[in-house]
């Protein structure tokens, strides 16, 4: 069992690509939406290279913002995410997007798209009444 665990962890890790995603940076959620501040005070999608892409998201009670990230088919899109209130999640279908999104601490991951179509993002974190508001998607143009 323990080589089998030990295949299916090392398969995932190195062949599939699913990684522990870790705190990147902190910021002051107090702050985290002031324009200027941090990174998150104007969310959105900014690209660095050709077919290189960033998406800063903000998470709070009870959305995403951006709720809408477009990009096109072939693009690998950096994802940071972080919390302005309380514990939040994102699960993006479709991609190896999966992580917490705590309240001064940054998560990064990324992903490449390469099917065009419309892939939802939830958070799976219950953040409170709203929390099956929180969604969003990243709409992948050909
Ligand atoms: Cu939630």
């Amino acid at each position: 069992m323990i080589i089998i665990f030990a295949a299916a962890v090392t398969t995932s890790a190195f062949v599939i690509g699913i990684q522990l995603p870790a705190p990147v940076a902190r910021v002051d959620s107090r702050l985290v939406a002031t324009p200027g501040a941090t990174i998150f005070g104007e969310p959105g999608v900014r690209e660095l290279a050709p077919h290189h892409l960033e998406a800063r998201v903000l998470a709070r009670t009870w959305q995403f913002d951006p709720r809408e990230i477009r990009v096109k088919v072939g693009d690998t899109v950096t994802f940071f995410y972080t919390s302005q209130d309380v514990i939040h999640g994102v699960k993006l279908m479709g991609s190896n997007v999966n992580m917490m999104i705590i309240p001064g601490q940054v998560s990064r991951l990324s992903a490449t798209f390469e099917k065009a179509g419309t892939f939802k993002f939830l958070c799976h974190e219950y953040c409170g009444l709203g929390h099956h508001t929180m969604y969003g998607e990243v709409i992948v143009e050909p």
